[in-house]
């Protein structure tokens, strides 16, 4: 159990995360702090402008954008930054810093119209080259933020583990989970892209799997809380295919699928994708591009894209 009032830094220093990496968290978690406070006070209307994958924006995709944007300039330390709602990456030449932030600034944002629970997703590589490279290489952290009745920021360091933490009402983050643990089997799922079971009868047997076992279905249609959901009990699976408009998944890769099976790795379970392979071996050859995800238990997830081969 973690000790009373453990402050998000000085868990981090506890743990020997880099210096570095740590400033970048703290600015992470200064930007998540800003974004809670828009999303309380913001519109959730339209912005009438699309993003690079051509997904409609709201005015608040474009706010958070900015906010994150801005923290990570002030930390110095990010050479190049990816945003999910911009259509080229960001370069500072002048950071001392040679760092890779991939972020997704509000994951599920048309979500919040309907006061469902959304998140923010981040990725940190300790070098920018990342085409022509695994996903997973130089990964040395990932984290996420889920808006929701409770404001916590879930992180994951190389090698240090998955440990989640709860903005307080005096603005910090204090630990609430260390060392978090999915199980290798499970008996809830998240199952997106449903309409795939028409055209391929192979999900369809997916369904009725979880059917015959009697599994508890926990979908929001919010990616960051579905996830957030596996790592809170302690097991699940997440899961969403191809179709024959998206053949390489709906999802991104650098901004939704990588960070998440960093997470997810660093908690015992798997992101794989539909070939069951590991997410992070995934050749990067965009920025943009798309995977499909398999993420949760690691049994489970097995047994699913085993049906799905
Ligand atoms: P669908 C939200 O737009 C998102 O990117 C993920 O957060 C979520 O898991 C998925 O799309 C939901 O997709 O097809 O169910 O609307």
């Amino acid at each position: 159990m973690p000790s009373d009032n453990q402050s998000f830094n000085y868990f981090l220093r506890e743990r020997g995360a880099d210096w570095d990496v740590r400033s970048l968290l703290y600015h992470i978690a200064r930007s998540v702090k800003y974004i809670n406070f828009s999303i309380r006070a913001g519109n959730t209307g339209g912005a009438g402008t699309e993003n690079a994958s051509g997904e409609s924006q709201i005015a608040m995709d474009i706010l958070a954008d900015k906010i994150i944007s801005k923290e990570l300039e002030k930390s110095q330390l990010a050479k190049v930054i990816a945003s999910e709602e911009q259509d080229e990456p960001m370069t500072f030449k002048s950071h001392r810093g040679n760092y890779f932030v991939a972020y997704d600034p509000l994951d599920g944002s048309s979500l919040v119209d309907a006061n469902l629970a959304i998140g923010t997703i981040f990725g940190i590589w300790e070098s920018p080259e990342m085409v022509g490279n695994k996903a997973g290489d130089g990964m040395v952290a990932a984290c996420y933020a889920v808006y929701g009745p409770r404001i916590t920021l879930t992180i994951a360091l190389k090698g240090k583990g998955c440990h989640e933490f709860e903005l307080n009402d005096v603005g910090e983050f204090i630990l609430t989970r260390a060392d978090i643990t999915i199980k290798d089997d499970t008996t809830y799922f998240a199952p997106g892209n449903l309409k795939v079971c028409r055209e391929n009868p192979k999900y369809a047997t997916v369904m009725q799997r979880w059917l015959t076992k009697q599994s508890k279905l926990r979908y929001s249609g919010g990616m960051v809380p579905d996830l957030h959901h596996i790592l809170s009990k302690g097991h699940g699976i997440f899961t969403y295919p191809k179709d024959k408009s998206q053949p390489e998944g709906k999802l991104r890769l650098l901004f939704e699928g990588a960070p998440f099976a960093f997470l997810f790795n660093e908690a015992n379970g798997v992101g794989k994708n539909q070939a069951g392979h590991d997410i992070l071996d995934t050749i990067v050859t965009d920025y943009h591009q798309n995977t499909t995800v398999f993420i949760g238990s690691k049994n489970e997830v097995k047994a699913v894209t085993d049906l799905l081969a």
